[in-house]
């Protein structure tokens, strides 16, 4: 309940903040950076999203903050060369607002970069009701130019009728696929799977949560287009991402 009351002034207090982690076109090109909203409260410390963007969106606080992200993120990018994309997460109220199209169209025409440096990230949850809407929602967002990610893929109800429906332009293998590839054959399979059903579909493939080389060099033998997690970089300070960029291929 104090969390909940201190969130609504986090914003104005500077107190929310970015962090950005690579993804890593295999063997090693930085291709752009995910952003990740963190909190960072006077007294407890760090608090992470998992914990925090729950309450903002039973307080109606998600639309606001989210738009901020959203600007904060694309002006970050303008500080990067022009080819790295920054992925940014939406929440399930914000994509379902029925303003999503009009804020974004706003943000990347008052920041003035180009639309397919903009890449959303949805999670499958938001795609199980007014499919219909989602659908046009996800249609002019792609006819903009931007870049739609379907994240945490596998987890959830995964319906392959979201991948036939909507235009996705990547798919983001959840990290519980990725963290028992070594020794799990279903796993394997599973991934190995995706990488083709995507591949055929003409959607690329992001593996999330890679920590060891043994994980890096499978999914790059299967084609995995995309790699991140802690092994490629971890989530980083917006004034981090400059070295990190200069000291990648
Ligand atoms: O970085 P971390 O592992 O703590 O992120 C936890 C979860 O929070 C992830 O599911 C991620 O998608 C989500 N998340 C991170 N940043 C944002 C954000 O800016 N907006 C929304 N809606 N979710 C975010
Ligand atoms: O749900 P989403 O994919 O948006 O969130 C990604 C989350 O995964 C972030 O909270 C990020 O901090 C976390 N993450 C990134 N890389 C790794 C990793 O290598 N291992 C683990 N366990 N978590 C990771
Ligand atoms: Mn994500
Ligand atoms: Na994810």
């Amino acid at each position: 309940e104090n969390l909940r009351r201190s969130l609504r002034t986090a914003l104005e207090r500077g107190e929310l903040y970015l962090e950005y982690q690579p993804l890593i076109r295999p063997p090693s090109s930085t291709i752009g950076f995910e952003a990740l909203l963190r909190w960072r409260h006077p007294d407890v410390g760090i608090i992470p999203p998992s914990v925090f963007i729950p309450i903002a969106e039973a307080d109606g606080l998600m639309d606001e903050i989210g738009r901020w992200v959203l600007e904060q993120a694309c002006r970050q990018a303008l500080k990067w060369p022009s080819s790295l994309t920054v992925a940014v997460n939406l929440s399930p109220a914000q994509f379902l607002s029925g303003t999503l199209t009009d804020t974004v169209a706003q943000i990347i025409d008052a920041v003035g970069i180009r639309a397919d440096r903009l890449e959303l990230e949805i999670t499958e949850t938001v795609l199980l009701e007014r499919t219909i809407d989602n659908i046009d929602t996800l249609n002019t967002l792609n006819v903009l130019g931007i870049r739609i990610s379907l994240d945490d893929f596998g987890t959830y109800y995964s319906s392959l009728s979201y991948l036939k429906n909507f235009p996705f332009d990547t798919l983001k293998i959840d990290q519980y696929f990725i963290a028992d590839l070594e020794t799990d054959l279903k796993s394997q399979t599973i991934v190995r799977s995706i990488i083709n059903l995507a591949h055929g579909l003409g959607i690329s493939v992001t593996a999330e949560g890679v920590e060891t080389s043994a994980q890096a060099r499978w999914l790059i033998k299967e084609n995995c287009d995309c790699l991140q997690g802690n092994l490629l970089g971890r989530p980083l300070g917006a004034e981090a991402t400059g070295d990190f960029i200069r000291r990648s291929p």
